[in-house]
């Protein structure tokens, strides 16, 4: 695990084994509750006839709100009545093993840290507003749950079998970058996206990117950028079919994956169920400014 970029106020938090952290709710300063209401006002605006029908209606069933920044423990007791997952605080990300065991017992560690003005915009740490505002209303949804933990039961035996990069790739392309079906439309539920305006706006109508439909040994080959818009977005039918192509023993899914080449982030292959291939014009200008 890298040392985290930045060293936030929770940093040197007294923490568990299982690196779990108090929130300590009441330090927060109604500076860091203002950055909340304003990350969220701008955002759930945005994310209004983009975001998938699931996550705008938890975000309501959970009661998430401009009203400052959640406190995780009652946000968990709404959580578990409906998925039996709790949000857990920690200060940073942690390492992969203890990311694992609490995704396979339904425990979501998310950030207690908000980001700080400077990085109001973009940050590549998850901050609570990423993990709370990306990540907890999708917990809040049986099949996503059940993916989620099916997930973290898959990284622990990922990592015991080498693969784990693999897994990762599926997490990133999904979990943080996924988009969905919606009718004739895609919408969004990838975290890293929802948590994200401008990125927002740009995987749903920027030409540049290419737009896949979900296979799961193709995304397993698949290189991913960290520090930019992603270059291929993959999109699922539904929770449903996610859930069924990923219920199952992995084992062999490695096997193939393991022998085949990488599949760099922009590229397509003839195989793919291509929904729009991309100009890549963002990441062309890019290259020349
Ligand atoms: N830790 N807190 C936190 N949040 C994450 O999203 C996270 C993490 N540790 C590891 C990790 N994610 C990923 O590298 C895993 O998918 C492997
Ligand atoms: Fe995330």
């Amino acid at each position: 695990m890298s040392e985290p970029v930045s060293k936030n106020r929770y940093h040197d938090a007294p923490r568990a084994t299982d690196f779990t952290i108090d929130q300590a709710w009441d330090t927060y300063s109604s500076a860091e509750h203002d950055r909340w209401t304003r990350l969220f006002r701008r955002q759930r605006e945005i994310a209004k006839g983009r975001a998938c029908d699931t996550a705008l209606k938890a975000m309501s069933n959970l009661e998430l709100s401009a009203s400052g920044i959640p406190h995780m423990g009652e946000l968990s007791d709404k959580l578990e009545k409906l998925t039996g997952w709790r949000v857990v605080p920690v200060a940073e990300l942690v390492p992969d093993e203890i990311f694992f065991d609490h995704l396979a017992n339904r425990r979501f560690p998310a950030g207690a840290f908000i980001r700080p003005e400077a990085e109001f915009d973009y940050l590549q740490e998850p901050d609570i507003f990423h993990d709370i505002f990306g990540h907890v209303p999708l917990l809040a949804n049986p099949v996503f749950a059940d993916f989620m933990q099916a997930y973290g039961k898959g990284g622990q035996r990922a990592m015991q079998l080498g693969q784990l990069h693999n897994l990762a790739r599926l997490y990133w392309y999904t979990v943080e970058f996924g988009l969905i079906r919606e009718g004739d439309d895609l919408r969004i539920y990838g975290a890293g996206i929802l948590s994200s305006p401008n990125e927002t706006v740009f995987a749903l109508e920027d030409d540049s990117p290419n737009r896949i439909a979900f296979d799961l040994q193709r995304i397993m080959r698949t290189k991913y950028i960290i520090d930019d818009f992603q270059q291929t977005y993959f999109v699922i039918d539904s929770f449903d079919a996610l859930l069924d192509a990923c219920y199952k023993d992995f084992g062999n899914v490695y096997q193939d994956v393991r022998d085949a080449d990488d599949i760099e982030a922009h590229e397509t292959i003839p195989q793919d169920g291509l929904i729009h291939r991309g100009t890549l014009d963002y990441f062309r200008n890019k290259v020349k400014a």
